[in-house]
């Protein structure tokens, strides 16, 4: 089995019912269960900066795809949800991209693991400090803590999750912070 980790945005319509529905999608996944999951944190967008605040979170994932599977798996649910690939950078419905896959470089067309920018987005970082706070760089074994970008205050946390399954209720009751 392999672990992987997964940050997931949306910053079109009902932001957590699109988060929610991906997690959901993920864990029911043949061969795949979602592990572990941070906080709800509203975010300031990057990059286009003309757009919505963005809900992002980070999850952990255990399984048996290999990279590229896992990338079409990701690809099928933002599909399913309905994204559609318009404005680069641009608002979403939901996006999910692979942070890390155990402790594996991977460099192709495609994919790239690490994630390129993941060490300089507060969005990306914050979430997944709060559920692998020692994680490290594959290449570089620093730890992804020291890095400046966790100074940006453009990342306020919404609401405080505690397990995997009560974020995958309809009903979503999750305590509020
Ligand atoms: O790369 C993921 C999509 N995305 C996001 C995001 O998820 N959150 C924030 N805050 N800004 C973003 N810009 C892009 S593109």
């Amino acid at each position: 089995m392999n672990i992987a980790y997964l940050s997931i945005g949306s910053n079109i319509g009902d932001r957590l019912t699109h988060l929610m529905n991906a997690v959901h999608a993920l864990h029911t996944f043949n061969r795949t269960s979602v592990l572990k999951i941070s906080s709800v944190y509203e975010t300031e967008p990057v990059g286009y900066t003309d757009q919505a605040n963005f809900l992002n979170i980070a999850i952990q994932i255990e399984t048996a795809l290999n990279p590229l599977e896992l990338l079409a798996v990701c690809q099928g649910i933002e599909i399913e949800l309905g994204r559609v690939r318009d404005i680069r950078w641009g608002p979403r419905i939901v996006d999910l991209d692979i942070l890390l896959f155990n402790q594996d470089i991977i460099d192709i067309e495609t994919l790239t693991v690490p994630h390129p920018r993941m060490h300089e987005r507060a969005f990306v970082l914050i979430p997944l400090l709060e559920i692998e706070p020692f994680i490290t760089h594959p290449v570089t074994k620093t730890c992804y803590s020291e890095g400046e970008a966790l100074e940006d205050d453009g990342v306020v946390l919404l609401e405080k999750v505690n397990e995997v399954s009560e974020f995958m209720k309809t009903n979503h009751d999750v305590e509020r912070v």
